[in-house]
């Protein structure tokens, strides 16, 4: 009986939502598990902004955000191919590519990926940098049940991880709208001032799930 109340109170615990203001995931190894599930009661998108920083070292292919649906292993990912020198980004288990020159290692990157399902259009910016407007696919939104992780790719939902497409590093400030921004607050976001948070997923009330070896820590900020 006491059992079953911690674990319902442990279930409970997991569920109540962080801020995580000034922190950062430490993803600090490459493996097959390692990985943070964020938590989102959503279950329909008929557009969406994801945006992140990370940091990393990785000279391969690895992943920044996956969301999976009961339909789409593919639902939304944002996906580095390091092959092709370009940001892969997939909607509904269709791809396109951006090709980027900027995306340096071992330097905190700020990006956002919208896409909105009345255009099919999808944009990618990157540190204020904005891609081209690219078709992928149009008409039908991402519905049921989104598993949504970092630090893994899931190629069935909420699993078939990959070692060598996992990320290594340090990621921070995930936000995700079920709308496209405006340009100007892309800026804000990515020039660290004020923005309105996420109204699926937000930094400063998050829920989520640790799975093997992350880490919560401070962010590591300049000093003046
Ligand atoms: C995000 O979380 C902060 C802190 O709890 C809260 O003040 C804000 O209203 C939230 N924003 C949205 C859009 O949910
Ligand atoms: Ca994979």
């Amino acid at each position: 009986m006491a059992l079953l109340l911690l674990l319902a109170m442990l279930t409970v615990c997991a569920a109540i939502p962080q801020d995580l203001s000034g922190k950062m995931f430490t993803f600090p190894q490459e493996t097959n598990r390692a990985h943070v599930k964020l938590i989102t009661t959503r279950q329909e998108f008929s557009a969406l902004t994801v945006c992140h920083r990370s940091i990393t070292d990785l000279k391969r292919t690895h992943v920044l955000f996956s969301m999976s649906t009961s339909s789409f292993a593919n639902g939304v990912l944002i996906y580095w191919n390091e092959a092709n020198k370009q940001f892969s980004p997939y909607i509904r288990d269709i791809s396109i590519g951006f090709q980027r020159q900027d995306y340096e290692s071992d330097m905190w990157h700020s990006i956002c990926t919208t896409w909105d399902s009345g255009s099919g259009l999808m944009q990618l910016w990157i540190d204020g940098k904005p891609s081209i407007r690219k078709f992928v696919t149009s008409g039908s939104s991402i519905k049921g049940s989104p598993i949504i992780t970092i630090g893994q790719e899931q190629d069935n939902h909420g699993g078939g991880f990959d070692a060598k497409q996992s990320f290594v590093g340090m990621m921070s400030d995930v936000h995700m709208w079920d709308h496209i921004l405006t340009p100007c607050e892309i800026q804000d976001y990515m020039a660290e001032m004020y923005f309105t948070p996420g109204n699926v997923l937000n930094w400063s009330a998050l829920e989520f799930q640790i799975v093997d070896r992350v880490l919560i820590e401070d962010k590591q900020m300049t000093c003046h």
